[in-house]
């Protein structure tokens, strides 16, 4: 099962939101093998979180980009070490899984750090070089790793110490263990009774004994005895060369590993597991331990699925569109320049809304229309065709809506009206959301201009909020850094707009529309940001630089 995202543009408005719901709902009846998740790489408008919330449709989630992270290739499938453990359970579950580094936790299921083929390397070569080494024995791990029983469980159940064989006679044997720099080695003695009584009077943390019986073992007496006492089952030389290997992970694991967090980006975090040196590292999950990568984990980036809504251009498309599997795009606007990796389906059709086009997808596929869906698309189209009057409706949004309308038992014309009346008045919006809240920027030549579009219910209280919006639209050029900013204040009632520009002063003295006041005009009976409004100011940009030659 794979999972494929659908999202409409950045700047979303209701269509590539609604597109992108509707879509998922289409796709999931068609195709319930893979997992489709809606999403939204934008902030929803007024218009669209109301009429979600009117219908009681969950909005899609925001989803900041497509990019690979480290939580696209992590194992999650990861055995799990105590840091009690013997050194030899690690190396034979390493050994086992073929993995590169397994996580060590405490009694608690705190993660401590991990140990890998590093960390053994390097507590074998303390051992092998140097001075005499001490190891940490836990008594509860003998029977786990040395084959035989625990005769008698000493009074410390950890200690550190160095080992020591008894196989000389007792004074050399005694020479041998006081010259120790700790003279109190574990032992790993036969039925030596002189050297066991030296054991018991001097405090010895251990005994081992090999070659005796149980029965044997018994006529020693260890009633003084505050160590423990074990009964090995193999040879001296077996005994020792296991023994090593029971020593506790804690004192073995690297604590100050570097962590990767499921977030980090996949390239970022292949750079930082190939300068750690290792050949694998953790991953969390904020504070909470997830799993390993290792570097076989970054030889093939898996691309995140992706199905574009509403718009067709990857730099007007969620962040990492770039690096993804684009499966599918639907769209109603010009196609720009599609690049793909692979073939792919590419449903566009010049009608005034993306809904439109998937309502046909519905009717292919055979899948009926639920009504509250039905609803959502009457909605999508008659804000993205101002109440099928913007000059981009054709006959075909027109049937769709009606189709849809009778489907759903409602009015569509009341519907729209009254979803766009919902919309908040000119006096109430935020003036730097009106202005920036579906803001779209333009090229003609070396000249760069951005325009905003808002709708409302009416124009009236322009005078009151003129101020605001001018200077918002000024500070949008600065950090934009445009040549000139535009608002359309649309009055979807009246369909009247009212144009406010700031900067391209030459180009705004040949524009065609019946100027207000400075850098204001009137434009009646314009609705479309890109089918009416942006043409004149193209030609009058073009007007004004061959003007100048
Ligand atoms: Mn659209």
């Amino acid at each position: 099962m794979s999972t494929i995202y659908i999202t409409g543009h950045r700047n979303p408005d209701f269509d590539s939101i609604a597109s992108s719901y509707v879509y998922t709902h289409l796709k999931s009846r068609v195709d319930p093998e893979n997992e489709y998740i809606a999403v939204r790489c934008g902030n929803l408008n007024a218009q669209t979180r109301t009429t979600f919330e009117k219908l009681q449709l969950k909005a899609p989630r925001y989803l900041k980009d497509v990019k690979t992270v480290v939580g696209d290739v992590v194992n999650r499938e990861v055995p799990r070490l105590e840091i009690s453990d013997p050194l030899q359970t690690a190396i034979g579950l390493l050994d086992d899984t073929g993995l590169s580094l397994l996580p060590v936790f405490d009694e608690n299921s705190n993660y401590r750090g991990i140990i890998s083929s590093a960390e053994i390397s390097h507590f074998l070569m303390r051992e092998t070089f140097g001075a005499r080494p001490t190891y940490r024995f836990r008594t509860e791990n003998l029977s786990k790793v040395v084959p035989g029983r625990m005769l008698f469980n000493g009074e410390s159940p950890d200690f550190t110490a160095p080992i020591m064989i008894g196989a000389m006679p007792f004074e050399r044997s005694v020479e041998r263990i006081t010259a120790l720099e700790s003279n109190q080695p574990l032992l790993i003695v036969g039925l030596r009774r002189d050297l066991v009584e030296y054991a018991i009077a001097n405090d010895f943390p251990a005994v081992i004994l090999t070659g005796a019986t149980t029965a044997e073992a018994a006529e020693l007496d260890f009633s003084l005895y505050k160590g423990s006492v074990y009964l090995s089952d193999v040879d001296t030389a077996e005994t020792i060369r296991l023994l090593r290997f029971s020593t506790p992970l804690e004192g073995i694991l690297e604590t100050e590993a570097e962590h990767l967090d499921v977030s980090n980006e996949f390239n970022q975090a292949k750079k930082t597991l190939s300068a750690s040196g290792r050949r694998g590292l953790p991953v969390f999950e904020k504070e909470q331990f997830i799993g390993i990568v290792s570097r076989g984990s970054f030889l093939d980036r898996p691309r995140k699925n992706l199905i574009l809504v509403d718009h067709n251009e990857l730099d007007q498309s969620i962040s990492g569109a770039g690096e993804a599997n684009i499966l599918e795009i639907i769209d109603h606007h010009r196609v720009g320049s599609v690049m793909s990796r692979e073939p792919f389906s590419l449903y566009t059709r010049p009608v005034g809304c993306t809904c439109t086009i998937i309502r046909q997808l519905y009717r292919q596929h055979g899948i009926a229309i639920p009504t509250e869906i039905a609803k959502l698309m009457i909605s999508a189209i008659l804000s993205d065709t101002v109440l099928l009057k913007s000059p981009t409706t054709t006959e075909e949004d027109r049937q769709t809506v009606e189709g849809l309308a009778r489907h759903a038992g409602i009015d569509w014309f009341e519907w729209g009206q009254e979803m766009f009346n919902s919309g908040a008045r000119l006096v109430d919006i935020d003036p730097d959301l009106a202005v920036s809240g579906d803001f779209k920027t333009y090229e003609s030549g070396d000249i760069r201009f951005g325009i905003g579009q808002v709708e409302v219910q009416t124009l009236g209280g322009l005078d009151e909020v003129f101020p605001r919006l001018n200077s918002s639209l000024l500070k949008l050029k600065e950090t934009k850094a445009l040549n000139g900013t535009m608002l359309l204040i649309t009055d979807v009632i009246k369909d009247d707009s009212i144009l406010i520009l700031r900067g391209l002063e030459d180009a705004a003295g040949s524009l065609p529309y019946e100027p207000l006041e400075d850098g204001v005009w009137n434009l009646p009976g314009i609705l479309s940001r890109k089918k009416q409004l942006l043409p004149e100011i193209l030609r009058a940009i073009d007007e004004t630089r061959s003007g100048k030659r």
